[in-house]
């Protein structure tokens, strides 16, 4: 007879671990660390069914401070290994977690195909501009001008938006949000893990060493209300103080803007409505920039397909029932060879 067996309710304490951790105090991924186990406890997850999977980097020490299984891979191959064990073990929850350096630059192919295979883990990669754990050499994410031990004259590179390139790279899941954003993470990260297919998180990350404060002009808690905007599918795009500002379609630029409401007979009939599923709005949401623009927070996109291990086993269990094995045959088809 089956026994039925209590399954004790998680909190974000059991997935602590005894770890000594080794981020600079004051370093946001502790704040990140803290928003992955509520999210984690908030969604019922079951360490004996979670993995976290990474590269190299400072970001990539997570795994040994979440209390799961978790791998601590090669710089760049985080996604691979996380495939693996995905199609091994589809019943598993496959976190990855990577840095601007470790998943754009030396692992920017592996990211891509992640991506746009679908296969159905959750990847956050925390975006701080910089090279942390090689002590701050410039990365595919730093602003032009940035000067550090590889770029003392500043940067001349063209900066690469991580959501841009997930959605270039054909996610079906884009969102955002910020170390210090306790409120909201864990809702998306848990948005994240109800999505079927990969989920592509970006995390601003503040590198209080190497990096300080270069999120400042959207971060600051002063100022946080007219300088961020956190969409929900479904509700107006209105933010600000007041919540009096809002995002606009001008039809004769093609492009988003900021109106006001009230100035200029502007009404909330105005404001666009954000729609999850929609990729063009959310290309153009990706692509705004503070100051002239709210940084845009939250699923930006949300529009799941089969998942890569979906099809897979799919494919798999189709040949088996179309083919009767017979291990004999098989032994003995094509050419033989007798040695003498
Ligand atoms: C093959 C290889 N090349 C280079 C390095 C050196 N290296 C270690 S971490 C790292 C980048 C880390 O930057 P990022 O991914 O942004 O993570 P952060 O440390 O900022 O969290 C590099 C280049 C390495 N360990 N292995
Ligand atoms: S170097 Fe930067 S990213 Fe790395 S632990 Fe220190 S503060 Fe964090």
């Amino acid at each position: 007879m089956n026994q039925q067996v209590d399954v004790k309710k998680m909190s974000p304490k059991d997935f602590e671990t005894d770890q000594e951790v080794r981020w600079c105090p004051g370093c946001g991924d502790y704040a990140i660390l803290k928003g992955v186990q509520m999210a984690l406890a908030q969604t019922g997850s079951r360490p004996e069914n979670t993995v976290f999977v990474s590269g190299i980097g400072c970001s990539s020490r997570f795994p040994y401070y979440v209390s799961t299984y978790g791998f601590h891979t090669i710089h760049g191959r985080a996604p691979g290994f996380a495939t693996g064990i995905k199609l091994t073990n589809p019943d598993l929850d496959v976190w990855l977690v990577t840095g601007d350096g470790d998943g754009l630059s030396i692992g920017g192919n592996h990211m891509l195909h992640v991506l746009r295979r679908n296969v159905n883990i959750q990847i956050m990669l925390f975006n701080n501009e910089i090279y942390g754990l090689t002590k701050g050499q410039y990365s595919p994410t730093s602003k032009p001008g940035l000067k550090t031990p590889s770029t003392p004259l500043g940067s001349v590179d063209s900066p690469l938006s991580p959501c841009m390139f997930a959605l270039g790279a054909g996610a079906r899941f884009v969102a955002r949000g910020i170390d210090t954003g306790l409120k909201e993470l864990p809702v998306t990260l848990a948005r994240a893990k109800d999505h079927v297919g990969a989920s592509f998180v970006e995390i601003y990350q503040n590198c209080i060493v190497y990096n300080d404060n270069v999120f400042g002009a959207f971060t600051e808690k002063k100022t946080a209300k007219d300088t961020q905007l956190y969409v929900k599918h479904g509700e107006k795009m209105l933010f600000g103080k007041d919540v009096a500002k809002g995002l606009r379609f001008n039809t004769e630029t093609f492009a988003l803007e900021v109106v006001t409401l009230g100035e200029n007979g502007i009404t909330e009939d105005d404001i666009l409505v954000h729609d999850e599923t929609n990729r063009h709005m959310a290309s153009m949401l990706c692509e705004l920039e503070a100051p002239n623009f709210p940084v845009i927070l939250g699923v930006i996109y949300c529009n799941p397909k089969e998942s890569y291990e979906q099809s897979v086993h799919y494919q798999l269990d189709q040949a088996r029932q179309a083919k009767k094995a017979d291990f004999n045959a098989l032994l003995r088809a094509g050419r033989t060879w007798v040695v003498e």
